[in-house]
Parts: C-alpha cells; sequence; structure tokens
C-alpha cells in the first residue's frame, strides 16, 4: 500500500497510433487525419494524459478485419496502389472494385496500414473494457461507421466499431451503439441488422435525395419480418438543419435514457462524429461544444462500461474542442478545467478564438436556420417510444 490513490472518477484509457495521423487523403479531401494530432495536442496541453492510461495503439491484424470483412475486399484493400496521377474529381470511374478508388474513399498510400491502425486502436479500447482494466475507453481515430463488409463508403474503409463490438460481444450480453455523428451510421447498423443482442441508435441529418449516405428514416427499424430476432432494434432519429443544443440534449436524453431502462445493455459503444457541431465543413447542425459533450456526460452517467470512438468532423479545430472537452468528462475534470486555451498549445492560432467553447456568432457569425420544429421531435420521441414496447431484455 502506497497510499498513493488515483483522484475519484474513472479509470479511463487512451488510445492513439501517431503514424496513422500522418496519412493523406488528398489535397481537397475533406476528411484529415492531422485533426486526430491537432485534438490530441490540445488534450495534452491541458495535461490530460495524467488521469489517463496512455496506449500507442497496435494496427489490427488481417484476421481481427476479417472478424467483419470479406477476404476478398481485405486482399484487395492490402494490394491496391494508389493511382500514379490523382484522378479528376468529376470524371469519376464509373466501375469501382469494392467502390474503392473513387473521390470519398481514393486510393492513398499507406491506406492499408491506416485502417489497420484506426481498427487496432478500436480493438485495443475494447479489450481494455473487456479485460476490466477501464471503466472508459477512447478511440479517437476510429468510429469510421460506413464501411460494409466488402465495400468502402463514405470515407471509411474498415468498420472498427462493428470489430470492436464483436469483441464486447464475447463477453457481453448485450451492446448498445449509440452514433451522434451528422450521417446515418449504416454500416454498423446493417452489420447487426439480425440480432437483438445490439442495438444501434443514430442521430442524423436526413435528406434522402440531398445528403449522405440517404438512409436513416424514422420507420426504418430493422427487419420487417417480427420472427427476426433484429426486428425493432434499429433506432433512427432523422433530422433536420440547424438543431440547438437545447432540443438536441431533450431528444438525446429522452431516447437513449428509455433504451437503456428497456434494452438494458452490459455496455455503451458511443461513436462522437464532430460534423454533428455547427460550423463544421459537411454538417448542417448548430450543436457546440458543450450540447456534443453533454451526450457523452449523458452516457457515462449510465453507470456501463463505455467505448468512445471519434468519426466524422471536417472542420478540425473543432473537432479538436469538441474531443478534447469529451476527454475531460471521460476524466471527469470538466468542471475543472480552464474555458481558456492553454497559453503553450501548440498551433494555437489553428484554433482562431482562444476559447474551449465558442459561441455560435463566434463561430458561424450568423446561426443556420433551425429547421427542427418541437411538434416534429415530440413525434420521434412517440414513436422510439412506441417503437420501444417490441424490445425485450
Ligand atoms: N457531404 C459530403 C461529401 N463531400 C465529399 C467529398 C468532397 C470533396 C472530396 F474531394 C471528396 C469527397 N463526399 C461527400 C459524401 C460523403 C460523406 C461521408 C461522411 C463520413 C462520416 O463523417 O460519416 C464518417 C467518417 N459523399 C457524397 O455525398 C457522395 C457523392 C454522393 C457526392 C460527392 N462526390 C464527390 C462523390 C459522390
Ligand atoms: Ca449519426
Ligand atoms: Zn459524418
Amino acid at each position: 500500500e502506497s497510499g498513493i490513490t488515483r483522484p475519484k472518477g474513472y479509470n479511463v484509457s487512451f488510445h492513439c497510433n501517431p503514424e496513422m495521423e500522418k496519412h493523406h487523403f488528398g489535397m481537397t479531401h475533406p476528411m484529415k487525419p492531422w485533426r486526430l494530432t491537432l485534438s490530441k495536442s490540445l488534450i495534452y496541453s491541458y495535461g490530460m494524459s495524467f488521469a489517463m492510461d496512455n496506449y500507442i495503439s497496435r494496427a489490427a491484424t488481417y484476421e481481427e478485419l476479417a472478424s467483419f470483412h470479406s477476404t476478398d475486399y481485405l486482399d484487395f484493400l492490402g494490394t491496391v496502389l494508389p493511382e500514379p496521377v490523382p484522378r479528376d474529381l468529376e470524371n469519376q470511374n464509373p466501375d469501382l472494385k469494392f467502390n474503392l478508388g473513387g473521390s470519398d474513399c481514393p486510393l492513398f498510400d499507406g491506406l492499408y496500414d491506416y485502417c489497420s491502425m484506426s481498427a487496432g486502436g478500436a480493438l485495443d479500447a475494447a479489450r481494455k473494457i473487456t479485460a476490466n482494466q477501464s471503466d472508459i475507453a477512447i478511440a479517437w481515430g476510429g468510429g469510421l461507421h460506413h464501411a460494409k463488409r466488402a465495400e468502402a463508403s463514405g470515407f471509411c474503409y474498415i468498420n472498427d466499431i462493428v470489430i470492436a463490438i464483436l469483441e464486447l460481444l464475447r463477453f457481453y450480453p448485450r451492446v448498445l451503439y449509440v452514433d451522434i455523428d451528422v450521417h446515418h451510421g449504416d454500416g454498423v447498423e446493417e452489420a447487426f441488422f439480425s440480432t437483438d443482442r445490439v442495438m444501434t441508435v443514430s442521430f442524423h441529418k436526413y435528406d434522402p435525395n440531398n445528403f449522405f449516405p440517404g438512409t436513416g428514416a424514422l420507420d426504418d427499424n430493422g427487419p420487417k419480418n417480427e420472427h427476426n430476432p433484429g426486428a425493432h432494434h434499429a433506432v433512427n432519429v432523422p433530422l433536420n438543419d440547424g438543431i440547438t443544443d437545447e432540443q438536441y440534449d431533450m431528444l438525446f436524453n429522452s431516447i437513449i435514457g428509455k433504451i437503456v431502462e428497456k434494452f438494458r445493455p452490459s455496455a455503451i459503444a458511443l461513436q462522437c462524429g464532430a460534423d454533428s457541431l455547427a460550423g463544421d465543413r459537411l454538417g448542417r447542425f448548430n450543436l457546440q461544444v458543450q450540447g456534443h459533450g453533454a451526450c457523452v456526460e449523458f452516457c457515462k452517467k449510465m453507470g456501463l462500461p463505455l467505448v468512445l470512438f471519434g468519426g466524422g468532423g471536417y472542420t478540425p479545430r473543432n473537432v479538436a474542442r469538441a474531443w478534447t472537452y469529451e476527454t475531460s468528462i471521460a476524466i471527469g475534470c470538466q468542471d475543472n478545467i480552464s474555458s481558456v486555451l492553454p497559453q503553450h498549445t501548440p498551433w494555437r492560432d489553428q484554433f482562431r478564438q482562444d476559447t474551449l467553447f465558442p459561441t455560435l456568432e463566434q463561430i458561424l457569425g450568423e446561426p443556420r436556420q433551425n429547421r427542427n420544429p418541437q411538434k416534429r421531435l415530440q413525434e420521434i420521441v412517440q414513436h422510439v417510444s412506441e417503437q420501444l414496447r417490441f424490445v425485450q431484455a
């Protein structure tokens, strides 16, 4: 007995790989792995590494990737080479193998390494949880929710989340997957479509014709055949442009609260895509760092083992703010960290304002119009409540 104990709170583990962050999707591509470096540097500037177990994650092995993906797909992914000359964005190759090589999922140098490192971090995080060595495990380099068993989609090649949840399922009877990326978590939903051991919940901007990937309507709730165990185990929360912190938190708490009560998960996997923040290059919402973080706080309060994944996020300074604040929530120091960015923060001018919590005016100039009437949000909560009548733990 040394007498030295950890401060009250949680055992948090942090999984990252600096090698992953050096990859490039191409000049004009919105996905910038460098945002992970910016996030980490802000997290470290606040001194948070001293309150967590920090790991350099390994690359997932071929066998680990094959726990979800087809070997045909993995073999191709492991051997394709980048195009010598980048294809003209307007002139896409019409017949892409496994949807690889177009403008969304380009072939770039070190692609296979990038993918296996992302999955390795997610898998390491899941294993820290199942080994009872952490209460919350963080893998900001994961969260690539669109990848399918044999297809790349929407900047995602390997579905690290599915691979991590499969690992959790070796130890836990039921896992709740929650997705606050502005896009529909279609790959994870599809992977667990036919099981009642995983409930998937995605909050997203929904417009079948004009917003990627176009799926995730309110009444898409899993297989229509009642005899399929997966029936009713997909929850979709379709939203419109401009939703605010207040509305989002009302929806999130009410929906996730009811689901946890009814489904009784043994663990939660939370995808924290930061493209749902105001001012995101691809997103459409008006969420602030506080509102995004409130979702993490709510999940933590459920008192269940929790894995936090990254995901989308295309305005790096805001991604870094959100994931820094959310790391502080995991640790439990959110009320004690300064809202002023530390003086010695690297790339400090990247952040434009020196605050962790910029106002909507600071982020956008003029806030985006809110197209989510309160009545519609009530209907959504009502639909989910009715859906849950069919769910049994
Ligand atoms: N929205 C959007 C968007 N922007 C791009 C894009 C832009 C410039 C490039 F150089 C390359 C791609 N692609 C899209 C979307 C995909 C969004 C993926 C989100 C991923 C995530 O945050 O959920 C998780 C990491 N793709 C499309 O809208 C498809 C197209 C239909 C239109 C755009 N063109 C470029 C491809 C086909
Ligand atoms: Ca989502
Ligand atoms: Zn997204």
